[in-house]
């Protein structure tokens, strides 16, 4: 049994794992750790199907080529000196991830900052945290979350903005969904254009004009003020700046939120009326051009009121990745320096001395978008990614894929063999994963918890620190990298923040900096700052920032900001009239890489797809089911259309998962705008521009088959995995015929045997009395097919009955989608137990087990209960 992290979101929930002795293990949610007390959800209880070697990066390789570990980190060190010899150390970059553990994300900043010298690092928490990082330092003078997760519990009002928090972050929405239950008088406001599934607990769902937060907490903090709802005495001794933030707030206009009235008095009576007041915030507020300003407005609300920093009270930035706040701890963003120091001169000197650097980066580098565009100009010659795929993940991707293909020296340190990015880069090397690697991440709460191996180290891959600590070693700098192991790197991670702190930075862990091996290894989960003489310097209130003021500016104030309302950079036009908004999907995590491997994370949304209002729908002759392909002025992609009321007119919603790995142009950042935020850098991936159009399919099918299907060009397709196969969707322009006659040859191919056809349109591979493949065509989307066939993929023997059934158009039975993954539960099983009588969750999961086990489907059941009940009253 191994105590460890999940490696998915950054609620950061502890995981006990145990070994299977086959290179399994089983997963549980940890009791004892204090994030989650044993919750899981979707995805964490499903890591066990994600620990497979196939598909894995398990040698080093140059040009698609197998090479030992001594080529491979040569070649990566030679190259590296080459381009900075010639053309100095801003034409080299790494492009890092909020994936990597601590002690990893240390190693990469201190080699290329310390001494390659240059900042040109910067880390996928750009598209992610950036936003909240910098409204946090113009506020409060560092990049502090004052708060803890119980705040939530705690709280009489929460507030989520831009937060779809019953799929993103499960475990604290079950957190908060207790806490309600337990005290119905607590009220939830929900701030988003679409009605979520985080909207199921919620008293109030304020669907604003997407990018309007600015305007409408400007108009709060403009009411509380005229109300009188105001800490006096804490904006005295601890703030700047009101006055100013006052006048800009009452120059804005609250109906640009396009909200009822009476919704926006109910908010603000609300706000008015609790002292304990959390308002959680996520990329609704981070990933826009107004990002930063977004943040503020928030913020200025909190310091206004002066609920900060107490039990129940704050402003809450969540963090996505499972370590987004060890890369901000490390400084890994290009315009920070390691332990939450900056640019200025004195922190550039201070960790010069620290690392004995002979070469320290003296001024901010390039941030995520501009450091793609500079390796596509040549201005960047080489380029290490880590743990990330931006070729999936940042905006305009075609520009970041054309940019790796271009680049002189581009190298990747992967887990996978196959992604977008993988695919574009020359030098790949592979890296452990997460039931393999070692060292430390941070939670959203400042909460630092250990992942710890449990797994043999494959093939030849190695973790990343590792990896930095070869290469710098080779470029001379073995000294400061002779690191035995992660504790080690841990320490002088510690030791840092510690160094010269004096109480002056708020990230302290001094406290850890000589901890032995033993103390490392058996390190329990603990929230900082805890400095040397074990104090919490700067945190009072059980570890919370700020309920005493002690903010980190020179002059130990915090400061209000003055913030306008901006419209998203590019707006809706005649020619692109809809508002492209991207997200997130319950089960699939980013790019899939992970998710991807699991049977029952596949169930719940196996495509790509494209939410729409009806309207909009209707009025471009677009129905649900229908292929459509979404164009912007950056590029397009080909999607399923799901039509749904949850959007306001004008707006589109796109999941970001689907990559080119398992579609044929499923893939939505290839569309997305490539605007930022002036102050942080932060993509606005939620506002893009785009029209829809109908794409005339003449036909559409289904393949399940046992090995991957090499798919002739064809105008649509996805890939999904299923127990022991993979299922394709399809569909395409070409007659029918021409289109069974190519795709049955490409079945056969990967799949062979004696070729059976059937009736409507079923072609199949039966060997060994075993069905090996399964073809189903026609003229009409058929959204069941992959249900009725799936069953007799699982059957060892077909018998003379079930070949009959199979070749006649399968099972009859319509599940209508999976909506509980742990146990496969059918939306249609729900939906026929509500039928019989079932009128609540734990009536639903007595009769069905839905939403039983891990959770994350009971926003979804309530949903269909809600539904129910609407149509018994209508
Ligand atoms: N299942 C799952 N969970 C995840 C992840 C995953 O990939 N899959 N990724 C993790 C990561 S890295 C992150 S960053 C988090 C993200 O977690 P969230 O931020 O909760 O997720 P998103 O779906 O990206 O966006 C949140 C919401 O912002 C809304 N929004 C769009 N525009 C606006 C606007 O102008 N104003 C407001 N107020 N809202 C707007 C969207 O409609 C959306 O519902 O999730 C983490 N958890
Ligand atoms: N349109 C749109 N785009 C978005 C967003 C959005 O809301 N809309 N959200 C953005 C946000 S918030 C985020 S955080 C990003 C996430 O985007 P990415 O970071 O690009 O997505 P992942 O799929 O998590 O990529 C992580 C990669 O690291 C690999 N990996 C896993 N473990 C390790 C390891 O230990 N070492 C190494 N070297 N590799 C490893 C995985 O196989 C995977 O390929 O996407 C951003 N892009
Ligand atoms: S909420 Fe789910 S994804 Fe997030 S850390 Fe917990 S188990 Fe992992
Ligand atoms: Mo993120």
């Amino acid at each position: 049994m191994v105590h460890t992290t999940c490696p998915y979101c950054g609620v950061g929930c502890g995981i006990v794992a145990t070994p299977d002795g086959r290179g399994g293990a089983g997963i549980a949610g940890d009791t004892d750790h204090p994030a989650n007390r044993g919750r899981l959800c979707s995805k964490g209880a499903a890591l066990g199907e994600t620990l497979s070697l196939e598909d894995r990066l398990l040698h080093p390789e140059i040009d698609g080529r197998r090479v030992p570990w001594e080529t491979v980190l040569d070649a990566v060190a030679g190259g590296f000196r080459d381009v900075i010899a010639e053309h100095g150390p801003d034409a080299v970059a790494f492009y890092v991830s909020g994936q990597l553990l601590t002690e990893d994300y240390y190693a990469a900043n201190k080699l290329i900052k310390g001494f390659l010298g240059t900042a040109n690092i910067d880390t996928n928490s750009r598209l992610c945290m950036a936003s909240s990082v910098a409204g946090h330092k113009r506020a409060f003078g560092a990049d502090t979350v004052p708060g803890l997760y119980e705040d939530f519990e705690l709280a009489d009002l929460v507030v989520l903005v831009g937060s779809n928090l019953a799929w993103c972050h499960p475990v604290l929405f079950q957190r908060l969904e207790a806490a309600k239950r337990a005290r119905p008088g607590m009220n939830i406001v929900v701030i988003d254009p679409r009605r979520t599934e985080t909207c199921e607990i919620a008293d109030l769902h304020l669907a604003l004009r997407p990018g309007s937060d600015v305007a409408l907490f400007n108009g709060l903090l403009v009411e509380l003020h005229r109300r009188g709802v105001m800490a006096r005495k804490y904006v005295e001794r601890h703030t700047t700046g009101l006055d100013e933030a006052l006048m800009a707030a009452r120059a804005g206009d609250l109906e640009s939120c396009g909200l009822p009235a009476a919704d926006v008095a109910t908010f603000v009576e609300w706000f008015a009326r609790a002292e304990k007041t959390v308002t959680l915030y996520s990329q609704g507020v981070n990933q826009s051009s107004a990002g930063v300003d977004k943040v503020n407005a928030i913020i200025n609300c909190h310091l206004l009121t002066g609920r900060i920093g107490r039990p129940g009270m704050g402003p809450f930035s969540i963090t996505g990745q499972p370590n987004a706040m060890g890369g901000r701890e490390v400084g890994a963003l290009s315009n920070t320096l390691a332990a939450h120091m900056d640019f200025t001169l004195e922190d550039v000197d201070r960790v010069g001395r620290f690392w004995r650097s002979p070469k320290m980066a003296k001024r901010p580098g390039l941030k995520a978008v501009e450091l793609f565009d500079a390796v596509k100009s040549g201005r960047i010659k080489a380029v290490w990614i880590m743990a990330t795929n931006p070729v999936a993940s940042l905006p305009d991707s075609g520009t970041v894929r054309a940019a790796l293909q271009a680049c002189e020296l581009s190298v990747v340190s992967e887990a996978v063999r196959a992604s977008d990015t993988v695919d574009a880069c020359r030098i790949r090397l592979p890296a452990l994963a997460w039931a393999e690697k070692d060292g430390t991440v941070t939670n959203s709460e400042r909460g630092i918890s250990r992942q710890r191996p449990f797994l043999p180290a494959p093939g030849e891959a190695r973790q990343d620190w590792w990896i930095v600590a070869e290469v710098a070693r080779r470029l001379g700098f073995g000294e400061a990298f002779a690191w035995n192991g992660v504790a080690d790197i841990f320490r002088e991670h510690a030791a840092l923040s510690a160094f010269e702190n004096d109480g002056r930075r708020d990230f302290d862990i001094g406290a850890y900096a000589g901890i032995d091996d033993a103390g490392y290894d058996k390190l329990a989960p603990f929230v900082w700052p805890a400095s040397v003489d074990g104090t919490r310097v700067g945190a009072t209130n059980g570890g919370r920032f700020f309920a005493d003021g002690g903010f980190y500016h020179g002059d130990r104030r915090a400061r209000f900001i003055a913030t306008s309302p901006r419209a998203p950079m590019h707006a809706p036009s005649a020619e692109r009239p809809l508002s492209l908004n991207t997200g997130r999907v319950r089960d699939q995590w980013h790019t899939m890489t992970r998710t991807g491997k699991s049977v029952r994370l596949a169930g719940h949304r196996p495509e790509p797809l494209i939410e729409l209002h009806p309207d909009d729908a209707l009025a471009r002759g677009l129905s649900d089911g229908d292929i459509a392909e979404v164009t912007s002025a950056w590029g397009r992609a080909v999607l399923r259309v799901h039509l749904t009321d949850s959007l306001r007119v004008g707006d589109a919603f796109a999941p970001m998962h689907w990559t080119a790995q398992v579609s044929r142009a499923g893939a939505i950042n290839a569309a997305v705008n490539p605007a930022v935020d002036p102050i942080s850098g932060q993509p606005e991936l939620k506002h893009t521009p785009i029209e829809i159009r109908r794409l005339d399919m003449r036909w559409h099918g289904t393949i399940l088959a046992r090995r991957p299907v090499m798919l002739p060009e064809i105008t649509y397709w996805a890939r999904a995995k299923g127990a022991g196969y993979y299922s394709y969707l399809l569909a395409g322009e070409q007659p029918l015929g021409v289109a069974r006659q190519a795709l049955s040859a490409a079945v056969r191919a990967t799949n062979p045997g004696p070729w059976l056809n059937g009736e409507q349109g079923v072609g199949s591979v039966i060997s060994d009395g075993q069905l090996e493949a399964v073809l189903v065509l026609g003229p009409r989307h058929d959204e069941r097919a992959r249900d009725r066939f799936a069953p007799f993929m699982a059957m060892d023997r077909l018998s003379v009955e079930d070949r009959n059934v199979l070749l006649h158009g399968g099972d009859v039975a319509d599940r209508g989608g999976e909506i509980c993954a742990c146990f496969g539960v059918s939306t249609a099983a729900v939906t026929a137990a509500i039928a019989k009588g079932a009128t609540s969750l734990a009536a639903l999961g007595a009769v069905t087990r839905a939403g039983t086990n891990c959770g994350s489907c009971r926003p979804e059941l309530r949903a269909l209960l809600r539904a129910q009940r609407q149509r018994e009253a209508a």
